[in-house]
């Protein structure tokens, strides 16, 4: 099925001061539009224009870089807006979730800590994830459009750490963006409801 670009799911200056409105006009209307457009030609091209955004990246990493790279930003990013909400973020998480980052990742102060570090260490463009691998919580980092859908695990909370997601509203202090994202804009009930979905 055809790419198409969402909406945000909030309106543009929702996310401020954390994220700008300008931030996401560009993020948003151009380079998301892009990887829908590029992603479209790609796949209508290499004939997987009938599959899924998922199975489009699963077949194309390793195989058919252009078409990959496109297809996985377009699956990244729809998740991406949704990630976020005006005053998300912090400690206050749904119980189910919380159980889980306690038993698996050793609680919230070091699961934020991890996740933080997954994203600065990650070296130019990435993702930074927590994704559900074999039942269990997991964080990683990947390059560029990569994401865990070809590492057989389950992402449920990703943060762009290119710098178009952050250069306008923090310049080249990646840390201090990754902070305002986990403290002030994952929406945790998506992620848990990722979470759910993952865990069935
Ligand atoms: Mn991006």
């Amino acid at each position: 099925m055809a790419f198409e670009l969402p909406a945000l799911p909030y309106d543009y200056e929702a996310l401020a001061p954390f994220m700008s409105k300008e931030t996401l006009e560009y993020h948003h209307d151009k380079h998301h539009k892009a990887y829908v457009d590029n992603g479209n030609k790609l796949a209508a091209e290499a004939g997987l224009a009938d599959l899924s955004v998922e199975e489009v990246v699963k077949k194309s990493f390793g195989t058919n870089q252009g078409l990959f790279n496109n297809a996985a930003q377009h699956y990244n990013h729809v998740h991406f807006w949704k990630w976020m909400k005006k005053d998300g973020g912090g400690n206050k998480l749904p119980g189910k979730l919380q159980a889980a980052i306690d038993s698996d990742l050793g609680g919230y102060d070091k699961f934020k800590a991890d996740f933080i570090a997954a994203g600065t260490t990650q070296f130019g463009s990435g993702w930074a994830w927590l994704s559900v691998k074999d039942g269990k919580l997991a964080i990683s980092k990947t390059p560029n459009g990569e994401n865990p859908l070809v590492h057989g695990a389950s992402p449920i909370l990703g943060v762009d750490v290119w710098e178009h997601s952050y250069y306008i509203d923090y310049r080249n202090a990646r840390p201090k963006y990754l902070e305002a994202f986990v403290d002030s804009l994952i929406n945790w009930d998506y992620v848990l409801e990722m979470y759910e979905a993952a865990s069935t």
